[in-house]
């Protein structure tokens, strides 16, 4: 058959028309977009507003909004600590300085661990450990379900964090509209539709397990329980729902609410616990009342208020910082998500994805920690789960920490008050821990940690003895003082920094071949030796990863001390300590040593890779200050390879950008980005991916991959770690076109500078360094640029075609361009 020019164009006039309408229905950069509910809740949407979370599947005839409180966990204070484990440490260190890891390991698994059944295996919902846990489902239950639905999308737009949802019934156009706000601590959903009286449905709260669910009004729901600890009361919680119809009719009919015939809906939802983020030990307020206070107190008279206060809430930390690239291909972004990752995964273009996923993690942190809550966890606030993987915990070998990486550099160190004070809450039952184990001074955390202060360590020698856990937390202290130059923050947490301190400096052993001071027993971690002998373990004595953390820690605890002008002694004493470290050493297959002799690793490709610590999150090692030791990273990368977990994808992005390989960073980024089916939400230790939602696979879902490589994408457009913390634009740009044009704007770098630039075919044209707290600026100023000041007057210029280190003083809140000569 032959068309004639005016039927194609015709035809393709057509195309353009569906696809701006599709290009209406999403942003490429800044939407989740689907074209049918979900069923799983890795297809739905996720609202948070670091307190309340929530999952939108968005189902025209019974929708299911999965509800989270952030505090909502099984279990209770439990002491996990063996007191006795202290008699078996010098035995245990002997065993391994002897070189008899076999039987130090066979001794460390009978007597020191923790006790009782630590954290269930991962499975504790049921032991005094406990369970994050979900608070319930909220229904939303159509009254019209037979005729069916036509036109359906549903979109979660970033900007705004507001999940849409659109159907046609009838000849009547549906909006669902969902949004958790910060400023209002509750969750919204708008029911509306195009014409009057069509808004029928009911509604009701469930929880499968220690939940009762009453009307307490003709529109209000009450929802209380309390969850198990073992032998002991456990935590109470409340959600409490509010039914604000406009117009038609509503009554409580058994355990749900009827609406009919209205022409606008609201539901309003908030929910607590008595759990006392002071003070674990004790409880706060009956859940009951405070949810019920909560709402009396919200003003519902005119509810564009408060989406307009959940907008600026909400925006004020989304729009701090921005990244974007030029180059689109609408063909490919206009398509659902789903679609968008199967397609990028057969290799078709979509520059875009990237930086929705940036844009997604962004979202994430804000959505998921909020300051005066527990930290982001394992899944953020986000568990369906009674018993979630892991138990939804704070794994402190890596996991938690990454989530809070992008935080700094993205002008969001103030949403890591979380961790900052979680990590105090460690202090004093990791004094208590310190003193059972290692009968040492100082605190310390291993690889586990939940919100009721578990220390000990974990209940499999294997994996649980890592005892750097706490001391990996605190450089997210030490981070937040790089980025911001905050002296009082400093002054607040030092009694944090020098407790870690204290405790790793007590706790060291000298080696016998090399008189290093090691730490014993430990593991790096979850991965597996072999011994000369044959002998395949993971107790061991001084890992590359604690040396590692040591030296940041000592470093920056005797910084510290320097800086606020006190304990001059102590922080001698920690200089001298660290000189005498296990230091990085490269080994026969020029890789850098996991562990304290070059021995082979069992699973050379395991998803860990503790001993680049020090490359990143730390910086020792770097291709300015250190070539050899960044060449014999490389290497280890190389053998290690690209596979992994989620987050151990995640963790390759960021290396190698900051090895400077932007094409490596980027072929991560594709693995990170591999699709995952919603389905395969089982445990596996290594695939990972992502999954339809853009929430980051392990599998299971976990959401530190997406942090990590939220952070690694900055990691490769802006760097300023290293000696003199000296700012680098484009450190790690991949070669591919798509990627040499784009903007940067509110990224922040160490020494409290806020930085925006350009750039066109991969050059930097301009550019604007907000100085916060004054001082000098480090600058790596790309060939043939100038900085000028406000006065445009010229600081540094850099005639030769190479960039150049330059510094210059600046004066806080004044602002220096970047320009082409
Ligand atoms: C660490 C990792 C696992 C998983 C768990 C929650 O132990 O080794 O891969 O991420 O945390």
């Amino acid at each position: 058959m032959k068309f004639n020019k005016p039927f194609i164009s015709f035809i393709s006039l057509l195309g353009m028309a569906m696809l701006s309408d599709m290009a209406f229905a999403q942003k490429a950069d800044l939407s989740l977009y689907f074209e049918q509910p979900a069923d799983h809740y890795l297809e739905a949407l996720p609202l948070g507003n670091g307190h309340i979370g929530a999952l939108v599947f968005g189902d025209p005839n019974d929708d299911r909004i999965v509800l989270n409180e952030k505090s909502l966990w099984s279990g209770g204070v439990h002491d996990s600590d063996r007191e006795d484990a202290r008699l078996y440490l010098k035995p245990i260190q002997d065993f391994l300085l002897e070189g008899d890891n076999k039987a130090a390991q066979e001794l460390l698994q009978k007597h020191f661990i923790s006790r009782g059944r630590g954290s269930g295996h991962g499975n504790g919902a049921k032991d005094p450990y406990g369970s994050y846990q979900t608070a319930g489902d909220l229904r939303i239950t159509w009254t019209d379900t037979l005729s069916s639905y036509t036109d359906y999308s549903r979109t979660l737009h970033l900007e705004e964090a507001v999940a849409i949802s659109r159907w046609k019934r009838n000849g009547v156009e549906f909006v669902q509209e969902a949004f958790t706000s910060i400023a209002d601590d509750i969750l919204v959903v708008k029911l509306s539709a195009s014409q009057q009286g069509k808004i029928s449905f009911s509604t009701s709260l469930a929880r499968l397990e220690n939940a009762h669910t009453r009307g307490i009004s003709q529109d209000e729901l009450l929802m209380t329980g309390q969850l198990p600890n073992a032998d002991q009361p456990g935590m109470k919680f409340a959600a409490i729902l509010k039914v604000i119809p406009e117009g038609g009719s509503h009554k409580l009919e058994g355990h749900a609410i009827k609406v009919e015939n209205a022409d606008v809906c609201y539901l309003i939802l908030t929910a607590a616990t008595d759990y006392n983020i002071d003070d674990f030990h004790t409880r706060a307020g009956d859940p009951a009342e405070a949810v019920k206070e909560r709402l009396v107190a919200l003003d519902t008279t005119d509810m564009e208020q408060i989406k307009q206060r959940h907008l600026d809430s909400f925006g004020g930390y989304f729009n701090r910082s921005g990244f974007t690239l030029a180059h689109d291909n609408k063909k490919v972004s206009a398509l659902p998500t789903p679609e968008r990752l199967k397609k990028f995964a057969e290799g078709a273009s979509d520059p875009q994805l990237p930086v929705l996923y940036f844009n997604f993690g962004k979202y994430l942190l804000i959505s998921s920690s909020q300051p005066g809550y527990l930290p982001a966890n394992l899944q953020g606030i986000w568990a369906p789960e009674y018993q979630a993987p892991w138990n939804g915990d704070y794994h402190l070998n890596i996991n938690v920490q990454m989530n809070y990486w992008p935080a700094e550099p993205l002008q969001l160190g103030d949403l890591a008050e979380p961790v900052h004070r979680f990590t105090a809450g460690l202090v004093a039952p990791g004094q208590k821990t310190a003193k059972a184990y290692y009968d040492a001074s100082g605190w310390v955390a291993h690889v586990l940690g939940n919100p009721w202060g578990f220390t000990s360590p974990g209940e499999g020698a294997s994996w649980g003895s890592t005892l750097t856990g706490g001391a990996w937390l605190v450089e997210h202290i030490w981070e937040h003082f790089r980025f911001n130059r905050d002296t009082a923050f400093l002054d607040t947490y030092y009694p944090v920094m020098r407790g870690a301190s204290e405790f790793l400096a007590d706790i060291l052993i000298e080696e016998p071949e090399n008189n290093w001071l090691v730490t014993a027993p430990s593991n790096s971690p979850e991965n597996t030796y072999i011994m000369p002998d044959g002998f395949r373990g993971q107790t061991a004595m001084g890992p590359t990863m604690d040396m590692q953390i040591a030296r940041e820690l000592f470093g920056a605890t005797a910084k510290t001390a320097e800086i606020l002008g006190k304990d001059g002694d102590f922080s001698a004493r920690l200089k001298n300590i660290s000189r005498q470290l296990a230091p990085n050493r490269i080994g026969k297959k020029g890789d850098i040593n996991e562990w304290l002799h070059d021995w082979e690793d069992a699973e050379p490709e395991h998803r860990h890779v503790s001993h680049l610590y020090g490359l990143h999150p730390y910086d020792e090692i770097s291709p300015w200050d250190t070539p050899d030791l960044a060449e014999a990273a490389k290497q280890t990368l190389l053998q290690r390879g690209d596979g992994g977990t989620g987050w151990s994808k995640a963790w390759k992005i960021n290396f190698w950008a900051r090895l400077g390989d932007g094409d490596h960073a980027l072929a991560l980024i594709k693995q990170l980005l591999t699709p995952v089916s919603a389905k395969n939400d089982g445990m596996h230790m290594s695939g990972g991916g992502t999954y339809p939602n853009l929430f980051c696979a392990h599998p299971p879902f976990q959401i530190d991959g997406n942090f990590g490589g939220t952070a690694g994408i900055t990691e490769m457009l802006l760097q300023s770690h290293g000696k003199d913390e000296v700012i680098r634009l484009l450190p790690a740009l991949p070669s591919l076109p798509a990627w040499q044009e784009g903007s940067v704007s509110g990224f922040q770098a160490r020494g409290a500078f806020v930085i925006d630039f350009e750039w066109e075919e991969g050059e930097v044209r301009k550019g604007l360094i907000t100085s916060m707290k004054g001082g000098t600026c480090y600058l790596l100023l790309p060939g043939r640029m100038q900085v000028k000041d406000e006065k445009g007057e010229i600081l540094a210029a850099n005639d030769s075609p190479q960039a150049s280190i330059v510094l210059f003083d600046t004066r806080a809140g004044q602002q220096y361009v970047l320009s082409v000569n």
